[in-house]
């Protein structure tokens, strides 16, 4: 079995960073998965001779050996078919995933769902407690691994432990729902940094501290009964602006963009929805908005037609089986009410795509809309308007995006209230191009100087700049 010497930098995330691919002759290969995430930490992670720790993503594989993809030491752990029903598709995406987000789908709270996450946090943190060095920096990844910063501290006090959480933190009123709330609050204690997108979410988090744990805070830092100083703050996402660019202004996806146009038969205007198929992502009610201003006679098939890109997500969890029933109904119903040959109002695609042909669907579209319920940031967001190197194209987007904070200049909606809805895609469709210029100079130069190398960077830094907490050895007891 390979061994690896021991890392100065541990990344923990749910998966690992690359796909198995299986190819017809029965070899296996792996190929790294696009996510901003890996190639923020990409550089870091060569510069430190990092491993990353995660889930191969397949069930009931037996556990193998660290390997080395393309310069990255990865640490597989396996999960057997009923740990990914309990606790992924079960605890992390059918009782946390709907409680963070505003409860936007009802959370389902199963004793069994928790004992398999209990179980499976422990064996991150076992593997992340062999792999450090001494005194390593280990960085936890997300909501389906909040146990693990505090089960590693208990193995081992020397090592700098940071969360980052890429969902939102709820307010009280709904946390407090968790029949493990404490357990949860106490697991991400055990880091030293805790990072969240928004400054709102940090402070629901140190609030619920204060009132569940009863440890002593000031501003963004917790102080556990041992003295142990925990800090809480905000460091917004970000995504491979210059990245993105590049692939934008590439001859290829130029290419592609002229045969997306002809192919819709060269419509005034197209529309864009780029989204995992999620309930939070408020697709029912942006195609449903898009449709009425057709009904309405406010926009022409002739003009202008919605692409929207749904891409596969938890197809075995039943609400998600659910949501692509109801929207695929309602794509269905649009182009037969508003539909002529070859015009569809509605271009629905249930797939996904290589990242050239979102960069080119970007470039393609005039109005990019993002209309989540709840959403801890969202990229796509973030890459449209890196693709809009012109300073052209228009984003409508929900103030319930984390992105909203930073977008301020997109046409900013309320997703619940349809007519709003409506009248901000018919402002954006007609926008002339000073408007548009205007609106998207001021964000590309947010999304430029705040890309996902700064925030890996800043995060990091900070966890590396806390001061060193001289009695590392001694547990924190609770005060109540
Ligand atoms: C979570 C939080 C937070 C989508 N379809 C395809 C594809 N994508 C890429 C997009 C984008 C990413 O997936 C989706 O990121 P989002 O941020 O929009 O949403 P979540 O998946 O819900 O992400 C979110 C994020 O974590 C990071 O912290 O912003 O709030 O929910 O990059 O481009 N990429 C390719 N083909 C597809 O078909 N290549």
């Amino acid at each position: 079995m390979t061994r690896f010497p021991q890392a100065d930098l541990v990344i923990v995330a749910n998966r690992l960073p690359v796909d198995r691919v299986t190819h017809p002759d029965g070899e296996v290969s792996w190929r790294r998965s696009p996510g901003g995430l890996v190639s923020a930490l990409e550089p870091v992670m060569r510069a430190n001779d990092g491993a990353w720790i995660g889930w191969p993503g397949a069930a009931d594989e037996e556990e193998f050996a660290p390997f080395v993809e393309d310069g990255l030491s990865l640490i597989p752990v396996s999960l057997s078919s009923d740990e990914v029903e309990e606790f992924y598709e079960g605890f992390s995406n059918g009782t946390l995933w709907p409680l963070y987000h505003d409860v936007v789908a009802k959370p389902e709270f199963h004793r069994e769902w928790w004992d398999a996450y209990v179980r499976v946090n422990q064996r991150f943190a076992d593997k992340a407690a062999e792999v450090a060095a001494k005194s390593a920096t280990v960085w936890v990844q997300d909501y389906q691994l909040q146990l693990v910063p505090q089960m590693l501290r208990d193995q081992r006090p020397d090592l700098r432990i940071g969360f980052y959480l890429h969902i939102p933190f709820p307010p009280a009123e709904l946390f407090s729902q968790l029949p493990w709330r404490r357990q949860i609050l106490e697991g991400l204690l055990g880091a030293d940094l805790i990072g969240f997108q928004l400054p709102g979410a940090a402070a629901n988090f140190v609030r619920l501290v204060r009132s569940r744990v009863g440890h002593k805070t000031h501003r963004d830092t917790i102080y556990l009964p041992d003295g142990r100083p925990v800090k809480a703050t905000a460091f917004p996402i970000s995504i491979d602006t210059a990245g993105f660019e590049e692939l934008a202004r590439s001859e290829g996806v130029e290419k592609r963009v002229q045969e997306i146009h002809d192919a819709l038969g060269n419509p005034r205007k197209i529309f864009l929805g780029v989204d995992r198929l999620d309930y939070t992502k408020g697709i029912y009610s942006r195609l449903r908005a898009f449709g009425e201003l057709i009904r309405d006679g406010h926009i022409d098939v002739e003009d202008a037609v919605f692409i929207q890109v749904a891409t596969p997500s938890r197809e075995r969890v039943e609400q998600y089986r659910i949501l692509r029933d109801e929207i695929e109904r309602l794509v269905g119903r649009i182009n037969g009410d508003h539909g002529r040959i070859g015009r569809p109002a509605i271009s629905y695609m249930h797939s996904s795509y290589p990242r050239e042909e979102m960069a080119a669907l970007y470039r393609a579209a005039d109005v990019m809309v993002v209309t989540p319920f709840r959403d801890g940031m969202n990229l796509v967001a973030k890459e449209y308007v890196a693709c809009r190197y012109e300073d052209d194209g228009a984003l409508v987007l929900s103030e319930f995006a984390g992105a909203a904070k930073e977008l301020r200049q997109a046409w900013l909606v309320n997703p619940y209230d349809i007519d709003g809805m409506k009248a901000a895609l018919l402002e954006a469709y007609a926008a002339d191009d000073k408007e548009t210029g205007r609106r998207m100079r001021a964000m590309r130069k947010t999304v430029v100087q705040h890309d996902v190398a700064r925030w890996a960077a800043d995060f990091l830094q900070e966890l590396e700049t806390l001061p060193e907490h001289h009695d590392k050895s001694v547990r924190p007891s609770s005060t109540s």
